[in-house]
């Protein structure tokens, strides 16, 4: 496809996703053009392409929604404690009309390239469709878990059955009656698809090789007087999840989102009935039932028992729930919530295939083998995972001053300010991505935005063009990030917060796990004056 005539803008955002959607209202509000490309159709991120069976976010919604607006956070009505995909993306595709983003979005649009040209000190961004923008600023707002592994099984070209990744799912809804169905995986996305098709499947195999930590997520229609409550006073839920770890609250319980001591600290029954009462409230609640669950390994195995000794409580055959429990430390892999899943395994038509015992050998024709028994299957779904933080921004070709490659520059070692920008690439900014705090995405990308617009308005006002990280605050921020990192239990297991799920990705912690209190705090503080970066 030939080029289109170069398009000048100051701002180009990549994605449409939540993050995406408020840098195209925050170029707006601060009166910079803006273009905005996104592949998928609509926007949404992860809420337009996971529309799998069952997809369901586990923050509660009135937390999982932008703040920026009062009119917005009053006027939408959430249905249920936690929305499913298709309630998220109508309240996305709201914002977008509400605010008259579409007109600078492009859909069905992926960007392949943005390059730092020296000479205009530029970004020069380019799509698959031929588009050819110049801007001065450049935002990624590609997403945290967007870029799907890609399954890559031998034989899978042969498979006749059909074949679905949880993370593309078809818009056409996908008949499961009377078929034999089997999903590999299960992490958050193939336990939700697990639990939702369960019953609608002829026959359903659950390929597992790493069982996860679950808990029931305890959803429920919205409580109308609770959400009257919130709405009252929403600036005290908003300042409350600023001053907690994750940006969220347990607003729905009497639990404190701001845990104060060592589950070493209190008497066995005591855990017990915190443990218990945290079960009951369900979704995400025990990240924050105790200070050092993910830094000591006897508080940790507290709760790993717990959790392991609730699987028992629901799943019939002792062998199947042994197969179930998992046995690393829990948290360090995504404590997934869900909606009857164990009970699933006490159906007839459900079977565990523990690829652990027998591993994936090869698709057939006709379905999989593993050890050397062939399993017969119709449909097979994906749900093998991501790529987690650096992914997305890989797969486009970035390339700063001197021409270097930031994928190049990653494999080395991840670098970053502060999780949102990297020395040698000015101007370059990302939302959400490598070295962010572990936060609420939705709050997170308003206050990545809010400091990275003001910093423009002030540097444009000053005259200045460029922002970029100093070589030496850059240093201190991977250390930093590393050493809190390498503080937890994290690097005790096997997990995508340290990339293990890539092949070859070197081997460290791709969020900031020092808590938003502390994120803030040394955002706040480099943001104050420009000091802390290079500004020319
Ligand atoms: O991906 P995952 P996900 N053969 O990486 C298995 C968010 N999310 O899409 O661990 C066999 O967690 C892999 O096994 P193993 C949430 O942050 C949130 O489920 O490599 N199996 C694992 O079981 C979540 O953490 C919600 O041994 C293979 C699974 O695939 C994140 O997205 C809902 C395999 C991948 O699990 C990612 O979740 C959904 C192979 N070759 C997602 N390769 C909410 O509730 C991989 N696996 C809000």
């Amino acid at each position: 496809m030939s080029d289109k005539a170069v398009e000048h803008v100051d701002v180009v955002v990549v994605g449409a996703g939540f993050a995406g959607i408020y840098a195209v209202y925050r170029a707006g509000q601060d009166n910079h053009s803006v273009k905005c490309f996104e592949a998928g159709t609509e926007v949404g991120g992860t809420w337009y392409w996971n529309r799998y069976p069952g997809a369901r976010v586990d923050i509660e919604c009135l937390e999982y929604s932008y703040s920026f607006d009062d009119e917005l956070q009053q006027e939408w009505e959430w249905t249920e404690r936690y929305a499913g995909q298709d309630e998220i993306l109508s309240y996305a595709k709201h914002v977008a009309d509400k605010y008259n983003l579409r007109e600078h979005m492009q859909f069905e649009t992926r960007v392949v390239s943005a390059v730092f040209d020296e000479d205009s000190q530029r970004w020069l961004v380019k799509t698959n469709r031929g588009d050819h923008v110049s801007a001065k600023f450049c935002f990624m707002a590609t997403g945290l878990i967007s870029a799907p592994v890609d399954p890559d099984f031998e034989g899978l070209d042969a498979f006749k059955g059909e074949q679905y990744m949880t993370s593309r799912w078809p818009k056409d809804e996908i008949q499961f009656a009377g078929k034999r169905v089997g999903v590999i995986g299960t992490g958050s996305s193939g336990i939700q698809v697990i639990s939702e098709i369960a019953d609608k499947a002829g026959e359903l195999l659950v390929f597992q090789r790493t069982p996860s930590y679950v808990i029931p997520l305890q959803n429920h229609s919205i409580d109308k007087s609770q959400v009257k409550k919130i709405k009252d006073k929403y600036d005290e839920l908003r300042d409350l999840e600023g001053q907690s770890f994750g940006g969220f609250t347990l607003m729905h319980s009497d639990l404190s989102p701001l845990p104060s001591k060592s589950a070493m600290e209190v008497s066995e029954d005591e855990r017990r009935a915190e443990y218990e009462d945290r079960w009951k409230s369900g979704g995400l609640s025990p990240y924050y039932a105790y200070t050092d669950t993910l830094l000591d390994e006897d508080s940790n195995a507290t709760l790993a028992d717990f959790a392991r000794k609730k699987i028992r409580e629901r799943v019939n055959d002792p062998v199947v729930a042994e197969k179930l429990s998992p046995d690393y430390h829990i948290l360090t892999r995504r404590l997934s919530p869900e909606t009857n899943f164990l009970e699933a395994f006490n159906r007839d038509n459900v079977d565990l295939v523990d690829l652990k015992e027998k591993p994936i050998q090869r698709f057939t024709e006709n379905g999989i083998i593993v050890g050397d028994e062939e399993i017969a299957l119709d449909i097979v779904i994906f749900a093998t995972g991501f790529d987690v933080m650096t992914g997305a921004m890989d797969r486009i070709d970035i390339r700063g001053r001197e021409s270097q490659s930031l994928k190049a520059r990653w494999q080395e070692g991840l670098t970053s300010y502060l999780g949102m920008m990297t020395r040698g690439f000015p101007n370059f900014f990302w939302l959400n991505g490598p070295h962010s705090q572990f936060y609420n995405p939705i709050l997170l990308a308003e206050f990545q935005c809010d400091l990275i617009f003001d910093a423009l308005t002030q540097m444009e006002a000053e005259g200045k063009k460029s922002l970029e990280a100093t070589d030496e605050n850059e240093k201190a921020w991977v250390e930093l990030t590393n050493q809190i990192g390498n503080m937890t239990l994290f690097p005790k297991s096997n997990n995508y917060y340290m990339g293990d799920n890539i092949p070859g990705k070197p081997r460290q912690t791709v969020f900031f796990m020092g808590g938003f209190p502390m994120y803030r705090e040394q955002c706040l503080a480099a943001f104050d004056d420009l000091g802390a970066f290079d500004v020319v």
